[in-house]
């Protein structure tokens, strides 16, 4: 029988990978596991739980109607990166404003966290799996301050960390340092996050593409060309077309190819002309874990990681997976 390896074993034994790290970034990401375990508790009861499921009743800046479960799962995650002790401030997708903490504790903390609580929450209510998505900097400000907006607003090329929490089927957190992708699975039964998913690679090539086809005609029509050339066609060697599947969840969707290959795609569209999804706290992160294993995330015409960020909650468009099949989809855009 194979040696299990929790989460918190794999992290202590990978510590060494960073030269002088005293073991903050470690604690960081065994944190970040715990107030996951805790979500992952919320999402798996909120249909028995009367404060968990429906609507808050409020809006977030992004404009869209916030979940119960958005908003427990954000206070989650900003308590347990208050008191840790490693995060000096925060930004997130269901807070208006960046969070720099209070008190010589946190604000001698190093890092920033920037994250989306709980994507894909509008399928709560229909029980489809959602996702809780991360990134990690290093601040820019000095130790013993209050963070800043500069410290939020760094590219993803300067990511120290990135990560996701899919609560699907199972709970899965897949996160990578820079030194590959390693996913987890969280064994209920011993409360731990185990290893099941070592060194990920995402396939060069995919047969599914992720996208709302709802917005197929009011976004560049290179889209629509290399779905119905690509994705529609039998293709020379093959039996029959790709396969679209569109889940709603960028996390789930996301997880997906990078198992099987495939492509997620959230262009400009006429109705958003910036595309949905947001870079900080969205886009960068998942980039950052589909290059480490060997995929490419690009906006359509310049890579994600690039993109000096201007806004907090800036939008861009978003092709995200499988090497080649970014590369093709990209071929047929006419700008
Ligand atoms: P649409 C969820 O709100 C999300 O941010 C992603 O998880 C998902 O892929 C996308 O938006 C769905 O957006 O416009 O297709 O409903």
């Amino acid at each position: 029988m194979n040696k299990v390896t929790t989460l918190h074993e794999f992290i202590m034994d990978r510590q060494a990978d960073f030269p002088f790290a005293s073991g903050e970034l470690s604690r960081l990401l065994s944190d970040i596991a715990v107030a996951s375990k805790v979500v992952s508790k919320d999402v798996r009861r909120a249909g028995l739980l009367d404060n968990f499921l429906g609507k808050q009743g409020s809006i977030n800046i992004q404009g869209e109607e916030q979940q119960k479960l958005d908003v427990i799962a954000d206070n989650q995650f900003i308590n347990m990166f208050k008191t840790g002790g490693e995060v000096c401030g925060i930004a997130s997708e269901e807070n208006d404003e960046f969070m720099p903490f209070e008190g010589e504790f946190s604000q001698n903390g190093k890092y920033v966290v920037l994250f989306d609580p709980l994507d894909g929450s509008t399928n709560i209510d229909v029980n489809v799996s959602i996702g809780t998505i991360f990134s990690i900097y290093r601040r820019q400000s000095k130790v013993g301050t209050p963070a800043t907006l500069e410290d939020m607003m760094q590219s993803g090329a300067k990511q120290i960390a990135a990560g996701y929490v899919l609560y699907g089927s199972s709970t899965m957190m897949v996160y990578t340092t820079g030194k590959g992708v390693n996913g987890f699975t969280l064994d209920p039964y011993i409360g731990e996050f185990c290893l099941s998913h070592p060194d990920m690679r995402m396939p060069e090539m995919g047969r599914i593409y992720a996208m709302n086809e709802g917005n197929v005609n009011i976004c560049d029509p290179g889209i629509k060309e290399y779905i119905e050339s690509k994705c529609q066609q039998i293709l020379e060697g093959a039996s029959r077309p790709y396969s679209g599947r569109y889940i709603g969840s960028l996390v789930a969707d996301f997880h997906r190819n990078m198992i099987k290959g495939g492509i997620y795609i959230y262009p400009s569209t006429t109705v958003d002309p910036e595309g949905k999804l947001r870079l900080l706290y969205e886009c960068n992160p998942l980039a950052f874990i589909a290059e480490q294993a060997g995929g490419l995330a690009t906006t359509g015409h310049e890579r994600i990681m690039d993109i000096e960020p201007t806004r907090l909650h800036q939008r861009v468009p978003y092709f995200v997976g499988s090497k080649k099949m970014v590369e093709q989809a990209m071929s047929y855009l006419k700008g």
